[in-house]
């Protein structure tokens, strides 16, 4: 199995990849300017790679349940000069967080390789035609509602095979609009529209999704699903983090994304030493 991202080629099987996570958020220290922000974004992107990472995916926008949108200008300033300063200075690929077929567009001319959609284009089928024109890596997530309502009353009948359904039905979609399936990784999107419990049963059975043939990508670090089971502080949250990221490539996950990225390259690679010596 391969993943295409532009120039970059992933062929599974392989050590499962590290994306480090770059929050591009507004600087309280500065009175309106955007250097200082822009450039603890560009060293904490350089301090992801020099502790393992292989991919940095740049947002701009927080997608925590109740945060305001951002505007599209506002999200230009925040992801663009980091991509540009970060594809200068570094060999792996960036990934843009972002919902936005513009920003998305600006951030691929400006030398990111993957995006990833957590809406995975509900709307229309701009974003596609961007990853598609670029021959861009493409992570589609799956989120129930927006950011905005996700968490008000999620609810399922079967969470595990609905969100199956939406993979297959989006792969179809995204074929049609001329996105080849070996540019695309699937994610479950935890804290997506998800109850604890069904937090917890996607992460139980990530193994239903080997068939979709597609590499699969998870986002657990330091999520409130974690805080609501055992009552840890966001900041107090690695050891259970690390406890989701090792039972996820266990069960086949094939990228997780991180705010830690030297800890989990430690868990992963010690889980992946045994998981080799099984027979
Ligand atoms: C994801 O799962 N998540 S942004 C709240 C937290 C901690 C972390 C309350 N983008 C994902 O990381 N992209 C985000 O503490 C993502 N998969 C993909 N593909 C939310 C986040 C977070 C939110």
């Amino acid at each position: 199995m391969k993943w295409i991202c532009r120039q970059f080629e992933f062929a599974f099987p392989r050590p499962a990849l590290l994306m480090g996570i770059v929050n591009v958020t507004p600087d309280s220290f500065s009175d309106g300017g955007r250097f200082f922000d822009t450039a603890a974004a560009v060293r904490h992107g350089l301090d992801l790679v020099a502790e393992g990472a292989d991919i940095l995916d740049v947002g701009g926008e927080s997608t925590r349940p109740d945060a305001a949108p951002v505007d599209e200008a506002e999200e230009f300033r925040r992801v663009l000069p980091v991509i540009e300063r970060l594809a200068g200075r570094v060999t792996i690929p960036l990934s843009v967080d972002t919902q936005k077929p513009a920003v998305a567009r600006a951030a691929l001319a400006a030398g990111a390789s993957i995006v990833n959609d957590i809406a995975a284009n509900r709307t229309d089928g701009a974003m596609w035609r961007e990853v598609a024109g670029a021959h861009a890596g493409y992570v589609c997530m799956h989120m129930q509602g927006t950011p905005q309502t996700m968490q008000q009353a999620p609810h399922y009948d079967d969470v595990v095979r609905e969100v199956d359904g939406f993979f297959t039905e989006r792969l179809e979609r995204l074929a049609a609009a001329g996105v080849a399936s070996e540019q695309v990784a699937l994610d479950v999107g935890i804290g997506f529209g998800k109850t604890l419990e069904h937090n917890l049963q996607l992460l139980a059975r990530l193994d239903s999704y080997k068939k979709q043939g597609r590499p699969l990508l998870l986002g657990v670090s330091r999520k409130s699903f974690i805080g609501k089971l055992l009552g840890a502080d966001i900041e107090a949250r690695l050891p259970a983090s690390l406890a989701c990221a090792v039972w996820a490539a266990h069960a086949g996950v094939r990228i997780v994304r991180t705010h830690d990225v030297a800890a989990t390259a430690q868990a992963l690679r010690m889980m992946e030493a045994l998981q080799a010596r099984r027979h």
